[in-house]
């Protein structure tokens, strides 16, 4: 893949003789002649930009400030890892140490050796890709981390967290939220009857039921085995009971059909609220558990809030 970097100097020959060498080599290349226009082209390329090649003296905005305002950029907007090499005239030792605290990752005296900057590139591109593949492999595990692998949806983990997130959001707006845990009925005969796959079966259509009148803002985590959870912000306690009540029905409604047989299947809904205040995760989790055994002591198939 073609190298996109962007070439800052206020000396036109200087950049010429930088862009000439580039292209040679293959890189494509985009120029600023101070500071000011390098943030500019950076804010205007930073999805696509692999390297900067920054002069240190130029006037009004040295090197030196655009580099720290460019890293400060890169912090707000948590982008990922740019390597910048300071290209300067200035050999003295001080200047070099600078050139690294405002976050340049390399440093070299002009005039400059072709050879020299091919490899320095070359090197700053093998750190760029390493750090890339670092952080592919981190999005792929935190996935797996936090994923039921067999229904597709978040795990208790996961659960907790996005619980915790909507609960400060509550406490912070006002907004509030109804929880639910919800447990099949009699599923152990479900595998018993129609083997462990037609449980399997049975879990990944429910699951797939639910999110079909989830919406937008709805939530639904496996808490293990067939236990699931669901959020729903911004549904008051009044509302609560019927919200979840179409959850109820919508697992009665039809069996799921599996191999040709019919498995019919209902499930308990026990209902908690959040309006805000200290209550913590695991009490809200608490009360929806208790409300949710309520409903499997006095007959299952019900909503119980
Ligand atoms: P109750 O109405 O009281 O909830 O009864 P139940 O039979 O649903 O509850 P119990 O806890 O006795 O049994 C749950 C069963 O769910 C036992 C377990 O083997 C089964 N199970 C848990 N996870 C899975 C799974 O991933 N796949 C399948 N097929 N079965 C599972
Ligand atoms: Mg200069
Ligand atoms: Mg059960
Ligand atoms: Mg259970």
């Amino acid at each position: 893949m073609l190298m996109k970097v962007l070439v800052v100097d206020d000396t036109n020959t200087d950049r010429l003789l930088l862009k000439l060498h580039l292209t040679k080599l293959d890189y494509e290349v985009i120029e600023a002649s101070n500071g000011q226009e390098a943030i500019d082209q950076f804010m205007a390329h930073s999805q696509d930009l692999d390297l900067i090649l920054m002069d240190v003296q130029m006037p009004k905005m040295n090197g030196f400030e655009a580099v720290k305002a460019i890293r400060e950029i890169q912090e707000i907007k948590k982008q990922e890892w740019l390597p910048i090499i300071f290209l300067s005239a200035s050999a003295e030792e001080s200047d070099v140490e600078e050139g690294i605290l405002v976050g340049g990752d390399d440093y070299l005296i002009k005039p400059i050796s072709q050879k020299v900057l091919s490899a320095k590139m070359l090197a700053m591109q093998r750190i760029a890709d390493m750090r890339r593949r670092l952080a592919e492999s981190i999005l792929v595990l935190e996935e797996l981390a936090s994923t039921d692998h067999l229904t597709g949806v978040a795990n208790r983990r996961a659960f907790e967290v996005m619980l915790e997130r909507e609960m400060t959001f509550t406490r912070q707006y006002g907004k509030p939220l109804a929880c639910a845990i919800f447990d099949l009925d009699k599923f152990k005969a479900v595998n018993d009857t129609f083997g462990h796959d037609a449980g399997d079966a049975v879990l990944v259509d429910i699951v797939e039921r639910i999110k079909s009148i989830l919406g937008e803002s709805g939530i639904i985590g496996r808490l293990g085995g067939e236990e699931f959870g669901i959020i729903l912000p911004n549904i008051c306690e009044e509302d609560a009971p019927s919200a979840f009540e179409r959850y109820r029905c919508i697992v009665e409604e039809k069996p799921v059909i599996h191999k040709g047989r019919n498995i019919s299947i209902t499930t308990s809904i026990g209902v908690a609220s959040f309006k805000g205040g200290r209550e913590q995760k695991q009490t809200l989790l608490k009360r929806a558990d208790e409300a949710l055994y309520e409903a499997k002591d006095t007959g299952r198939n019900k909503v119980i809030y």
